[in-house]
């Protein structure tokens, strides 16, 4: 497969942006190899600079459920454009969204935009924060949230012991009030409670955690944190930036029959644009300015071209039985992946939620990756490294990682998934006996 014209860009762009990327993910460091840069997306498809063309199941990693330039978002950027792209001033279409993910999102009264992730996750905090007069924050680890100062921390010593920083550059101070627990993990939150109690402000979690590999909560674990933080007054805060709209129309949430006090959404309420939220119930969210005193601000929150692409993105969504569609598809995939570890013998753990799916290679038979450190104890990075180059080479494109979880979009057809399942059925052959 040619590469040569990616490689270059990528020497080129080393010299002027760190690492080439502009996330580190991008830089292929965990599989090795020449990222590709891309130059054009069109549906299920993305080529590269060499022309090489891929099936996509990263998706901008989860944001185009629609997959890339899907007409009717096209179309709304292109009318939106026309008539000026950001004011700074409050429009029409800001009601609009938010009326859509209040209807959509079964715990949600009240939204603010923002214009990412890091930025909804944060403002929650502080909002939770701000709303009980505390402190503490309960993370999991290996679940991520965005790269604030606080989120940037490792577990400390024993469980419900005080954080530690994650990054250079972090602070002891910025995490000295957050706490690592494990996922999954009922007991280490009665231990948090038990020694934090009152001064809990929230606990946030990713309901499927997909930045650890694919996750799932269980719903013992997660309607336990739950009732442990209401029993408690601490905010439960669910990460629903990648779940959000991608495990179900309603996220986790509807999927779990949750009752968070806050949602953090991002990714697919943007329709592939920089978007984020932190929503949920009114009494929480009349403590964010002006109207209460929590200060959160930005100069693109609510823009108009990322509004209508988001508007697009959902009204395309919620349409007929797409939905329904591209969960179907995922679940096919997962399928076909079962079926070939199993032909092969190849050990493997696969899950998949609605339009989301995860795919561990194992180190070996029996193991169950139910958190972080399972994940990196029983994950076979470098079986996943051949198997992410062995795609690639046949035009297909997973995350350029083990611990990152895969997409589907409406665009993608049987044909590309019965595609995708030959390439990996071929894969495994060859991986027997490895
Ligand atoms: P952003 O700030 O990247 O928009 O969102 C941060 C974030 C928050 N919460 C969850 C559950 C997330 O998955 C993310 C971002 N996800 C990663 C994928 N692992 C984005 C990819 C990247 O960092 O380049």
């Amino acid at each position: 497969m040619k590469t040569e014209r990616s490689a270059g860009l990528h020497d080129q762009a080393k010299k002027l942006i760190p690492g080439g990327v502009n996330s580190p993910v991008r830089a292929f460091k965990s599989v090795g190899g020449v990222p590709r840069y891309f130059e054009k997306g069109s549906g299920a498809y993305v080529w590269d600079a060499d022309g090489n063309r891929y099936i996509d199941y990263v998706l901008s990693w989860g944001p185009l459920i629609l997959g890339h330039a899907h007409p009717d978002v096209l179309a709304s950027l292109n009318d939106a454009a026309t008539r000026g792209t950001s004011f700074g001033a409050p429009t029409h279409l800001e009601t609009e969204l938010a009326q859509l993910v209040v209807e959509l999102v079964p715990s949600v009264e009240m939204v603010r935009f923002v214009n990412s992730g890091t930025e909804a996750t944060m403002s929650a905090l502080r909002l939770a924060r701000a709303f009980t007069g505390r402190d503490k924050i309960v993370k999991f680890a290996g679940c991520y949230h965005g790269h604030a100062d606080m989120l940037l921390v490792q577990a400390g010593s024993g469980v419900a012991t005080l954080g530690l920083p994650d990054s250079p550059g972090v602070p002891e101070g910025a995490t000295a009030d957050t706490i690592v627990i494990p996922f999954n993990d009922l007991e280490a939150v009665e231990q948090v409670f038990a020694k934090w109690s009152d001064r809990v402000a929230a606990v946030i979690v990713e309901p499927i955690a997909g930045n650890m590999g694919l996750v799932k909560g269980s719903p013992e674990f997660l309607h336990g944190l739950q009732t442990m933080c209401r029993d408690h007054g601490s905010l439960f805060i669910l990460d629903e930036v990648m779940t959000g709209f991608r495990v179900a129309i309603g996220g986790a949430q509807a999927f779990y029959g949750l009752d968070p006090d806050l949602t953090c959404l991002g990714k697919v309420i943007g329709g592939g644009l920089p978007v984020g939220a932190y929503a949920g119930k009114a009494e929480v969210m009349q403590t964010v300015a002006p109207v209460g005193p929590m200060y959160q601000a930005g100069t693109l929150s609510g823009n108009p071209l990322a509004m209508s692409a988001g508007l697009a993105a959902l009204r395309a969504l919620t349409e007929g039985d797409l939905f329904a569609t591209i969960s179907a598809n995922t679940a096919k995939l997962v399928k076909g992946v079962v079926e070939s570890g199993q032909e092969f013998n190849i050990p493997l753990q696969t899950g998949n939620a609605g339009t989301m799916f995860g795919v561990y290679f194992l180190a070996g038979a029996g193991a169950d990756i139910v958190d972080f450190d399972t994940a990196k104890r029983y994950a076979d990075t470098e079986r996943y490294a051949r198997y992410f180059h062995a795609m690639l080479e046949r035009g297909v494109y997973f995350a350029p990682s083990q611990f990152e979880a895969g997409f589907v979009s409406s665009a993608h057809t049987e044909e590309d998934i019965d595609f995708s399942l030959k390439a990996i059925r071929e894969f495994m052959e060859a991986e027997r006996g490895i």
